[in-house]
């Protein structure tokens, strides 16, 4: 079961840090705001997965200390994933090694919920849900990525997002 549980809002406090409030989320939370999480050992057993899901494409993300030239440079590219956004196609994240946060914006509170991904976690971000990643304190994740079209990769802010069509299409999906 991935670790999920209410995020503190501590921003004095790095957001690698597990910035745990020690309030638990269920797995059925997850699923009210339209979440999957599945935890899979094999890759044949993602790839069936992905298949059932009619995925096409995929890559894979290495996220290090020593995948930048430097640590400003790697706290730049921190900072746009840790800026919360949506994308317009539900995605798969599925980690293969190390460790990272997802925290996934629930929209019928505001809360952020964090989940800690492991090795074998596999989460399905439904289109138009907001979140944002990090690293944990170990400063390594390697991440496969896979999208239902092409991997263009584009982000939307919040708030500019929230008028998208598939912002309100995941309201509405959810109950909203
Ligand atoms: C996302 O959607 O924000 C990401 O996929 C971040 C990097 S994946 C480890
Ligand atoms: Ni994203």
């Amino acid at each position: 079961m991935v670790k999920a549980y209410v995020h503190d809002n501590d921003a004095s406090v790095d957001f690698r840090e597990d910035h745990d409030t020690g309030k638990p989320v269920s797995l059925e939370r997850l699923e009210k705001i339209g979440l999957i999480y599945r935890k899979f050992d094999t890759q044949q057993d993602v790839d069936s997965f992905a298949l059932e899901r009619n995925y096409k494409n995929r890559d894979i993300v290495n996220i290090t200390v020593d995948s930048f030239p430097d640590e400003e440079t790697m706290m730049s590219k921190l900072n746009v994933f840790y800026a919360e956004h949506l994308h317009e196609d539900e995605e798969i994240r599925y980690c293969l090694d190390g460790e990272g946060f997802f925290d996934v914006r629930d929209p019928f509170n505001e809360e952020w919920i964090r989940c800690r991904v492991q090795k074998g976690d596999l989460l399905v971000l439904p289109a138009g849900v907001y979140h944002r990643f990090t690293l944990t304190s170990d400063n390594f994740i390697k991440a496969l990525r896979l999208f239902k079209e092409e991997p263009k990769w584009l982000a939307y802010n919040r708030p500019e997002a929230d008028k998208n069509r598939y912002r309100q299409e995941y309201l509405a999906q959810v109950g909203l």
